[in-house]
């Protein structure tokens, strides 16, 4: 049968679907696969420019630093996450093809692994195992957050066409049970080393002590604590993302990728939630210009301030990205809640598994990560994805438009 004859709707099942993106935008996405105790963690990535030197040694090193932090547990101990890059590349380029990342699952037991009857408040237990007719097990083993290990790759990949346009982020912690640790004015590579420096991924390693002696009383409590992540992106150009339409506002997509991260419950861009509580002359950026600085991404364009965290209008204003995130405590207790028996229906405490007592620190790791997936997906709908070269030139050609502008 020739493509005249194929029908989509009878190729869905009878069910009129619509096409995946990929069959219609050349853009830059990715899917991941994988559960916590199975063989291994996959992340598909899709729509990858060409011509890209990849290095598997710096999406390793991400994927270490998200297994670390104080307050991880045990399983971290086992796990030596690494990745392996199966397609896509050729002599150490990028071709254009999809690249498939694998993390390997040291701790794989999955057909071992029991059922739990008592769903733990604050997992997706009861509403996984109501919606899907389930095992408890069944939601939990995808559901876990050792699902970011794989978005971590992917993100740590997408970080490396960031750096040959000159874009880096980081992502810290700014605030754990409680305890807030606010970032010192500081260059990227100030706050990089300081982040190094620190168990906790903070950017003032003195304040570590009274967040350990923190993290140590909860864990004997049996208890768990949350925290607030900031992530931090520069060398950004104006004009990524768009006013244009709501579904590629970029600060939309920052969001539902944030969001999208396990036990995170709340983000914001810039001054955020305190906007609402200020005047306009309180919170927007003025805007002023020095022709003697017109290099460089702001293209002369100041802003003494940047409340706007880097976003108007859903695009890039040529100021640093700035996005906070709060992180709940993780939901397995060691201490646990009341909960109920799915088979007998009774009251029960709420199942107990090996889990962290805190990974706050983790999450920073993973944000930083997913934040640059999506801006390198922007940078790619901005500037084309077929190869790196093409997309330089076409940066250079709209510096020299907009500077002209
Ligand atoms: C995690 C691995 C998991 C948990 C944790 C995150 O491993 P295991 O279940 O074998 O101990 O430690 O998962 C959760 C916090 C969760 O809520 O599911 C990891 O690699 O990040």
């Amino acid at each position: 049968d020739g493509p005249e004859t194929w029908d989509p709707v009878a190729a869905g099942g009878g069910r009129r679907r619509t096409l995946p993106k990929s069959f219609c935008e050349n853009m830059l996405q990715y899917w991941t696969a994988g559960e916590s105790h199975g063989k291994s963690l996959l992340a598909m990535v899709d729509g990858f420019p060409a011509g890209v030197a990849v290095d598997p040694a710096p999406i390793d090193l991400e994927l270490r630093r998200r297994q670390g932090g104080y307050g991880r547990g045990g399983r971290q101990r086992i796990e030596t996450d690494h990745v392996e890059i199966l397609s896509g590349l050729w002599r150490g380029q990028s071709l254009g093809s999809p690249i498939a990342l694998l993390v390997p699952n040291r701790d794989y037991k999955i057909e071992k692994m029991e059922e739990l009857q008592c769903a733990r408040p604050g997992h997706g237990d009861l509403s996984g195992a109501m919606k899907f007719l389930a095992p408890i097990r069944a939601i939990l083993e995808r559901a876990s957050a050792r699902e970011t290990a794989a978005r971590v790759a992917a993100g740590a990949l997408a970080a490396q066409l960031l750096v040959s346009f000159g874009i880096q982020a980081l992502g810290y912690v700014v605030e754990l049970g409680g305890i807030r640790i606010e970032p010192r004015p500081g260059t990227l590579a100030e706050h990089r080393a300081l982040r190094e420096a620190s168990e906790i991924y903070a950017l003032d390693p003195e304040q570590d002590a009274p967040v350990k002696t923190l993290i140590d009383r909860c864990q004997k409590e049996g208890d768990t604590l949350g925290g607030v992540i900031e992530v931090r992106v520069e060398g950004l150009p104006f004009g990524l993302g768009t006013h244009a339409q709501w579904d590629r506002k970029l600060d939309g997509k920052l969001a539902q990728a944030v969001m999208a991260v396990q036990a995170i419950k709340g983000v914001e861009i810039g001054l955020g939630f305190e906007a609402a509580r200020r005047r306009g002359s309180q919170v927007h950026d003025p805007i002023l210009y020095d022709p003697h600085q017109t290099q460089g991404p702001t293209l002369g364009f100041q802003r003494p301030t940047n409340n706007a965290g880097g976003l108007e209008a859903g695009m890039t204003n040529g100021q640093p990205l700035v996005l906070r995130a709060a992180m709940k405590p993780i939901s397995t207790l060691a201490r646990p809640l009341e909960s109920v028996n799915l088979q007998t229906r009774q009251a029960d405490k709420a199942a107990y598994e090996r889990s962290d007592v805190c990974a706050v620190s983790a999450a920073s790791v993973i944000l930083e990560n997913v934040v640059a997936f999506e801006i390198a997906c922007a940078l790619v709908d901005k500037f084309g994805g077929d190869s790196l070269a093409e997309m330089q030139a076409r940066w250079r050609l709209f510096h020299e438009m907009a500077a002209q502008r």
